[in-house]
């Protein structure tokens, strides 16, 4: 496979820079992935930064993952010693049991301060993660109002913003991080497909087609229901696009086919979890 992204090192050295000084002033940091992708959505330069502070992984988003799969990467992190929470901050599940895995592995810090007779000092908590996956509406489902803004689209946190979110516990918001170089094309294929990646730097009719040949592979029913087609296993996404075509009547002038109009609307539902519940990441590998 040879899918490529336009990138911008620059900009990225830049996040990594900032997110190396911030982590010097906290306790815990919070990893938020995007349960569709945990292994894609995972920061490969993050432990190196961290040295002994502790982490937590946030599964966010698994409303739109597969229910079975979410399971599975639970005990893949699990089984590797790693706290994580499943949640889902549009509706706030879970958001509860993470502040409670956060107050835990701060325990040890705050018994430091205890020893030295600091009482009253806040845990801090940073949350990191890649564009768009849902950092800022976390935070604001914790304070429970839109102190930060949050938006569906990647690079809305700029700078770096602290929010207290209950007694004793201060938040730091950060923009979304990614890293220079994927090791694996399909990593950055999948950070795309759900959204961490602007659009205008890839090409979207290849993205398209590669997620339909997965889907066709892995959720065929999900993309059958959905447009209301029918087709072998293993069919050519061609013809899947086709029928997607048919059936939803995307036409050009002449009774063409527009199959531009499929790709963005293959897109688009996948993106918004309108296809179904989806993992693109297996836990197997
Ligand atoms: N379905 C679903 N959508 C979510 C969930 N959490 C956040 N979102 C949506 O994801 C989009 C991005 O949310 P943000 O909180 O702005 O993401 P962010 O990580 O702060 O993004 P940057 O600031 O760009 O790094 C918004 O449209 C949210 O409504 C979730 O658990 N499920
Ligand atoms: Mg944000």
């Amino acid at each position: 496979m040879d899918f490529k992204i336009q990138w911008f090192p620059g900009h990225m050295t830049k996040a990594k820079r900032m997110m190396e000084q911030q982590l010097k002033l906290v306790d815990v940091v919070v990893e938020m992935l995007d349960a569709r992708v945990p292994r894609s959505s995972t920061n490969p330069m993050l432990n190196q930064l961290l040295g002994q502070k502790p982490k937590i992984i946030a599964l966010n988003k698994v409303d739109m993952a597969d229910p079975a799969k979410t399971e599975a990467w639970k005990d893949i992190f699990k089984n590797n010693g790693l706290p994580v929470c499943v949640i889902d901050c549009n509706t706030g599940k879970g958001v509860k049991q993470l502040v409670a895995a956060v107050q835990k592995a701060a325990q040890p810090v705050i018994d430091k301060w205890l020893k030295r007779g600091v009482k009253n000092r806040s845990i801090r908590v940073m949350i990191v993660g890649i564009p768009n996956v849902g950092k800022s509406t976390l935070i604001n489902r914790l304070v429970g109002k839109n102190k930060v803004l949050a938006a569906d689209k990647p690079g809305v946190t700029r700078g770096q913003q602290w929010v207290t979110i209950a007694k004793g516990l201060e938040l730091l918001d950060t923009p979304g991080v990614l890293w220079p170089k994927f090791d694996d094309l399909q990593i950055g294929l999948n950070l795309a497909l759900t959204g961490a990646i602007k659009e205008d730097v890839y090409d979207r009719e290849q993205a398209a087609w590669l997620l339909t040949e997965k889907l066709i592979a892995s959720y065929p029913q999900l993309l059958k229901d959905k447009y209301a087609v029918d087709f072998e296993a293993g069919a050519p996404v061609q013809d899947v696009f086709e029928k997607i075509a048919v059936s939803r009547g995307c036409l050009k002038s002449g009774g063409l086919l527009d199959l531009d109009k499929v790709v963005q609307l293959v897109l688009r539902d996948f993106r918004s979890g309108k296809t179904g519940r989806v993992t693109l990441d297996e836990p197997d590998k």
